[in-house]
């Protein structure tokens, strides 16, 4: 018999339903207004499924994924990754600031210089380092503190691993039992991971109408263009990402087609974390391993973040130019340092680099009262940044996994071969 309303809604791929939801949400946005804020349970109900994911799906992923990688193997990976997210990073802090200095978005728009802002000092870098090594890992879990428990998962996966690889039987064979146990949670976890996207088009409906709501289609001329500013560095980040994959001999249509959905659950969400079990199903796809995405997206989803910091340096230019304040090239490179330490502290969760700039204003001694009107477009700016930000993680683990021997899965390894030779 015809299958039920229920059954044809689920057969309708994910995507199409977000685009309608994306739609509607904008329509709706712009129909009622500020009043559309009614529906916001149904947007926050959305993040919080999303990141009451996260915490298991660290921890589990990265545990059984180290576990999975013969102990020899971790070192390499582990290096190649972080030194691809320093590298993207800093470029993309050039690109964001270098946009600013060609487009100047805000000039002619002189503001009050506006209240010195008050001292927001940044946690010492030794600080920061510190507090990575939880000193209770179950309040590491309950507090949030992805990067203490990656920390964690990390160090217990190395153990796992070598526990595994023990030559006493014993030893071995709890090894192979914990590492079943942990693989298994894996599963479940994907399977939770799965029935929340099922209500993710009412939770992305929600979330676009009540931004487009509250921002209306009166946002000023000069956040337009601070708006063009950072869409530009961020189609300019995209396209570095494509050289890199082509330079990699990796195929950059497959490669978009897998990665489109995290782009857009991403791009809704404004959440990396969120969008971390939907960007560990696209490196699936990809025919990436385990042992290299569970290392490579956790981490990415919290340090890479590439959209954030094209946003922290054309946004600083912007508070500069709304105030008529001309930057010194000290200024520039303090904006560009803390920028990058900035995009590396920022949570993956919305509008965390919202607060990362206002550290950045304060560092180049600059205003605090243009970050207000920063504030009022921050939501569109973040779907953007957000967007960029899981992309960047997805390159490097595509890249990561084509040079790791085995990491990648036959079809894609034989048809990357096939390029090279091409
Ligand atoms: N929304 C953050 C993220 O999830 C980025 C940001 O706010 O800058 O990546």
């Amino acid at each position: 018999q015809k299958p039920s309303l229920w059954r044809r809604y689920l057969g309708i791929s994910l995507i199409w339903k977000l685009a309608v939801a994306l739609v509607l949400g904008v329509v709706a946005g712009l129909i009622f207004g500020p009043d559309i804020a009614v529906i916001q349970p149904l947007g926050d109900i959305f993040l919080r499924l999303l990141t009451m994911l996260v915490m298991p799906l660290v921890l589990f992923t990265l545990m059984a994924g180290i576990a999975s990688v013969s102990p020899k193997t971790i070192g390499r990976i582990g290096g190649k990754t972080v030194a691809f997210y320093l590298i993207t990073t800093a470029f993309a802090m050039t690109v964001g600031i270098a946009l600013a200095l060609l487009i100047s978005p805000g000039v002619g728009l002189d503001l009050p210089g506006g209240t010195e802002a008050e001292e927001r000092e940044a946690p010492p870098l030794a600080e920061v380092l510190t507090n990575i090594v939880p000193d209770n890992i179950f309040g590491a879990l309950s507090e949030g503190q992805v990067l203490s428990v990656m920390f964690f998962a990390l160090v217990a996966g190395v153990a796992l691993s070598f526990m595994v690889d023990s030559d006493d039987e014993r030893l071995a064979g709890m090894g192979a039992d914990l590492r079943r146990l942990v693989d298994s949670a894996v599963e479940l976890v994907f399977i939770l991971i799965r029935g929340v996207l099922q209500y993710s088009p009412i939770g992305v409906f929600a979330l676009i109408a009540v931004v487009v709501g509250e921002t209306g289609t009166d946002a000023l001329l000069p956040l337009l263009a601070l708006t063009g500013t950072v869409y530009g560095g961020i189609l300019v980040q995209i396209l570095v990402y494509v050289g890199i994959l082509a330079l990699f001999r990796a195929s950059i249509g497959q490669f978009f087609r897998e990665v489109r959905e995290p782009m857009l659950t991403a791009f809704v969400t404004r959440s990396s974390g969120g969008t971390l079990p939907v960007s560990i199903q696209a490196a699936e796809r990809l025919g990436v391993r385990k042992g290299v995405y569970s290392f490579t997206l956790p981490l990415g989803s919290n340090v890479n973040m590439d959209g954030t910091a094209i946003y922290v340096g054309a946004a600083t230019v912007f508070v500069a130019n709304v105030t008529g304040t001309d930057l010194s090239l000290t200024q520039i490179v303090t904006v560009a340092a803390v920028g990058v330490l900035a995009s590396i502290g920022t949570a993956g969760v919305p509008g965390a680099g919202l607060i990362m700039l206002t550290m950045a204003v304060t560092a180049a001694g600059l205003p605090m009262a243009p970050v207000a009107l920063v504030a009022g477009i921050d939501a569109i700016l973040d779907m953007g940044r957000t967007m960029l930000n899981v992309t960047g993680d997805l390159t490097c683990t595509r890249v990561v996994a084509k040079t790791e021997p085995g990491m990648l899965a036959e079809p894609e390894a034989a048809a990357d071969t096939a390029r090279s030779d091409g």
